[in-house]
């Protein structure tokens, strides 16, 4: 075919593809039965029996569903900073951000893990990627706070990311992005793909008690994009499986020109044997730049530090860590069953789903069952791995998980369903429409070793009449179904924060009995903590003002300050006194140009703020605390540059004197 007749079939491929977009599920009217609402229905003070972990896409944050009801717990800024409680304004959270390139307010989040133990949720940490700006987050469950972000060098775009091994041992980060090394010259031209552009993925490693991160080491991959990943698990325990499309190497217009092979690949990493290598020091040490920022639930704050240097493994020159395997059509989702012995592959533009068997896999390396290698990396034979092929399942699989009990569901978001087959022989059980356009889906534990298979839930890109309309941007929105029998059922429509990409859900009963309620003042390790009113100052350093503030029912200590001169930073140091569960403190003082601060019980927190012109300034709690709630206020007098209006401050007296310089 000449250039142009090719160009112009690929795009015709495409215009297939995209104008089955506007596929609508049947049978619309009947979805839901008549005992759906009693199924999803949580009487008031009743508790859910599942948490569900939802990403927030282009939010950058992680929000938290009670299910079977659907309700929003919590959303928790991990990647986004949030007024609404301080995260990326206060000065202990700002480290949180920081980055190679400073700070980054923002970031796009789509895959959530929690950690496991022998394959299961252990209820400790879930951990999330950022696509943007190549990051990692761990949260703690135990506070819901994002204790740690690290960040990726050699990477543009972390996608198949935070995949977790079934002892947490690892969580990879794979990037989507192929670019050149940063330590390389990367002033190149674009159209040097080939030659210059590499694939990263990290493995960081997990601290077992503690949780804290590390880059132990990456692994350089040919340039493609990895898109998503699972570790094996039990007997293929040791190995990772990534999902690669882009083997076209295209550098523009990857709609077609990284659609033109027949297959991409899932490539298969031997963690263990790249293990190996870095013990035996074939590792290439490798200067780089990244932060690691961490959160210290003693101070209350974080701390970052630019790290610089990595250890890459070669992978080209490092033999029997990678192998390609042919996988039809642009595959996206890349799930293995809990037993570990299947690997399933979706291609986004195949008409059927790959089933891949790790035995088989180990049998074609064991006999060099290649055809030929993909720079470097030898490629084994479609057939050689293949277990089987589910055939007509859909029209565009992305993701699949598992129920534990022989069976899994993938997402179709060309035909808008979720379909149930049977592993085993591959047949498809059931089929139930999603509206609409569903991208990933989740089962209780429907990655681990152990799933809770009662409900499947379905993250959907496109809501068109679901919802009330709400201007040009309708919800994002989520679809509860009852997998317990041998058909699925749709029981509830909720709508979700941000764009919804992957999720987890676990037990209630795994994580609820974690929960901190308070932190111990006699703990808080803050440089600027304040432990009593007693402890309350004003003290000017220059032209930077501490206040050590403390915050009780219902009022703040010092409450009347005098003393600040145009030109200075003022620090708000705020400590809640509280001792109880629920019952933070808010805090906020007028013109300041960041948020406020939302102060938990023993906690410091620390709000900065320039005053820009000279006058009376009004400050307060934001959190509805107690009856007198509204009374929980004060004033600044911002006085002239020059002023010498002495610091002063005062709660409850009206020391000190009337200031001579005051007008009467
Ligand atoms: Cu399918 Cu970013 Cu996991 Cu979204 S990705 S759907
Ligand atoms: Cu404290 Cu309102």
């Amino acid at each position: 075919m000449n250039p142009i007749k090719k160009y112009a079939s690929a795009l015709a491929a495409v215009a297939l593809i995209s104008s089955m977009n506007s596929c609508k599920p049947k049978n619309v009217g009947s979805a839901v039965s008549g005992d759906a609402a009693s199924k999803t229905y949580v009487a008031p003070g009743k508790y859910d029996e599942f948490y569900n972990f939802v990403s927030g896409g282009f939010s950058g944050q992680m929000s938290v569903y009670g299910i079977p009801s659907g309700r929003l717990l919590k959303v928790v800024p991990i990647f986004t900073v949030n007024p609404e409680n301080g995260y990326g304004y206060s000065e202990e959270t700002k480290p949180m951000l920081n980055t190679s390139h400073g700070f980054i307010p923002w970031d796009d989040q789509h895959h959530l893990d929690l950690s496991q133990t022998n394959g299961e949720i252990d209820g400790r940490w879930i951990f999330a990627n950022a696509n943007n700006t190549p990051r990692v987050a761990r949260v703690d469950l135990s506070t819901f706070h994002t204790s740690e972000i690290i960040e990726l060098p050699n990477s543009g775009g972390n996608h198949s990311s935070p995949f977790i091994t079934e002892n947490t041992e690892y969580i990879v980060a794979g990037t989507r992005f192929s670019v050149p090394p940063d330590d390389k010259n990367g002033d190149v031209p674009i159209n040097t793909y080939k030659q210059n552009f590499k694939g990263t993925i990290s493995f960081i490693s997990v601290e077992k008690n503690s949780g804290a991160m590390d880059i132990a080491f990456q692994l350089q991959c040919p340039g493609v994009n990895f898109d998503l990943s699972h570790a094996g698990k039990g007997k293929s325990h040791g190995w990772f499986f990534f999902s690669c499309y882009n083997t076209e190497q295209a550098n523009t217009l990857l709609e077609v020109n990284a659609s033109k092979r027949d297959k991409d690949f899932i490539m298969a990493v031997n963690w263990k044997k790249a293990e190996e290598y870095l013990k035996a020091g074939k590792g290439r040490k490798q200067s780089v730049k990244y932060a690691h920022n961490v959160y210290d639930e003693k101070t209350h704050t974080a701390t970052s530090e630019i790290r610089t240097e990595v250890i890459v493994l070669d992978t080209k020159e490092l033999k029997d860590i990678c192998y390609f395997i042919p996988c039809p059509k642009s595959p996206h989702g890349c799930d293995v069953d809990p037993t570990g012995e299947y690997i399933v592959g979706s291609g986004k533009l195949a008409a059927l789903i790959p089933v891949f068997s790790f035995d088989k896999i180990q049998k074609a390396i064991a006999d060099k069952a290649y055809d030929g290698d993909y720079d470097g990396i030898p490629v084994i034979k479609y057939e050689a791995a293949l277990y089987g092929e589910v055939k007509k399942p859909g029209l565009g699989p992305l993701h699949t998980e598992f129920d534990g009990k022989g069976n899994a569901i993938t997402s179709f978001f060309v035909s808008s369903e979720i379909v149930k087959w049977n592993i085993k022989d591959l047949k498809v059980l059931d089929r139930a429409p999603t509206f609409y356009s569903v991208g990933h889906l989740c089962i209780p534990g429907g990655d681990t070793k152990k799933p809770n298979a009662k409900y499947v839930i379905a993250y959907n890109k496109i809501t068109k009449d679901r919802y009330l309309p709400t201007g040009p941007e309708l919800a994002q929105s989520a679809q509860l179904y009852d997998i317990s029998g041998d058909k699925m059922q749709l029981l509830l429509d909720f709508p979700t924060i941000g764009e919804p990409h992957y999720a987890q859900a676990v037990e209630a009963s795994v994580i609820r009995d974690r929960s901190v309620k308070f932190f111990k003042i006699e703990e808080n390790s803050n440089p600027y903590v304040a432990k009593g009113e007693g402890a309350t100052k004003v003290v000017r350093e220059g032209s930077k003002v501490h206040v050590y503030m403390t915050a009780i029912r219902s009022h703040l200590t010092p409450d009347n300050i005098e003393g600040i001169k145009l030109g200075d930073e003022v620090y708000f140091h705020v400590t809640n006194l509280e001792q109880d569960w629920d019952v933070p403190h808010g805090f906020a003082i007028k013109g300041a140009a960041n948020a406020e601060l939302l102060i938990m019980p023993g906690e410091t927190s620390t709000l900065k703020w320039v005053p820009d012109r000279v006058g009376i300034v009004p400050m307060y709690c934001t959190d509805f605390c107690s009856a007198l709630h509204q009374e929980m206020q004060g004033y600044v007098r911002v006085s002239p540059a020059g002023s010498n209006i002495p610091i002063s401050f005062s709660t409850g007296t009206n020391l000190p004197k009337t200031d001579s310089t005051a007008k009467k």
